[in-house]
């Protein structure tokens, strides 16, 4: 047992399923929160449905909380409004209210698309300059600076994953870079959850994959000794994925797609 109680957001979404049942053997009582209500599995768990935009709803469900895993907010290019709400308005009320109730440390997806504008041929490492590739990675961005402001001023802890693709598959050639297996997620949120002091941590979570674009060394202090590596999928993708033009501007940029997509128009 890690924590008393731990908040896991986004629970329903695909991150959030594959840390529930781990999260619940790991303290005594794991507060889901969702959008809308999901089912209960472990007689440990319990349930706040809300909106992350809603800040008294998220003063509510921070209560009485040790750590928070979130997962939860918009996990794609969106259009202004939804990655205003999911993934600014969203952190900054998950931010204060756990100043307000004195949450210990707060883990939570970043993601690559923090830094999707950097070349392919760059390797990076945490504290590198951001440059992100879509509003939803700008939302990341201030997801970061938010982070280390509430340690920085209140001492609210927090470990910033920039998460890359973390699917049960390497599913295209860009993620025999990026892919992050569920194993290897599990095992990051694990240290970031035991680990004694993090301050305020930025790691990249990737698998330990031969193609990396990413160096975590200077954050060896996690404790991360990611098991897998992409490249043992090689074949599959040999065989089922056609390998995309060298001049393609989605293979050109460690954000892949995301540096083609949007920009979508508030409706
Ligand atoms: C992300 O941030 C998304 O949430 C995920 O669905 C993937 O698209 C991932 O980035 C990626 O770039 O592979």
């Amino acid at each position: 047992i890690l924590y008393n109680r731990i908040l896991l957001t986004g629970a329903a979404g695909n991150l959030g399923k594959e840390l529930r049942p781990f999260l619940r053997e790991r303290c005594n009582k794991l507060r889901l929160s969702s959008r809308r209500p999901i089912d209960l599995e472990g007689d440990n768990e319990e349930l706040a449905v809300l909106d992350l935009a809603d800040f008294e709803k998220v003063l509510e469900a921070t209560k009485d909380v040790d750590a928070i895993v979130h997962m939860g907010g918009t996990s794609k290019e969106d259009t202004w409004n939804n990655v205003l709400q999911g993934n600014i308005v969203g952190m900054y009320n998950l931010f204060e209210a756990s100043r307000q109730n004195k949450v210990k440390r707060v883990i939570w997806g970043s993601s690559v698309h923090a830094i999707g504008y950097h070349k392919r041929t760059d390797v990076l490492e945490p504290d590198c300059v951001t440059k992100p590739d879509s509003l939803y990675g700008v939302s990341k961005v201030f997801g970061e600076g938010l982070a280390q402001y509430y340690f920085d001023k209140f001492k609210v802890e927090s470990v910033s994953i920039r998460i890359g693709s973390s699917f049960p598959k390497v599913a295209d050639w860009r993620m025999l870079s990026t892919w992050l297996s569920f194993d290897d997620l599990r095992h990051l949120v694990e240290r970031s959850l035991i680990v004694p002091k993090v301050d305020h941590t930025i790691i990249f979570g990737c698998s330990n994959n031969d193609q990396s674009f990413w160096d975590n060394s200077k954050v060896g202090y996690m404790g991360y000794k990611p098991r897998d590596n992409a490249e043992d999928q090689r074949p599959y993708l040999e065989e089922n994925v056609k390998k995309p033009p060298h001049d393609d501007t989605a293979i050109t940029y460690q954000g892949g797609s995301f540096v083609v997509a949007g920009h979508f128009e508030d409706k």
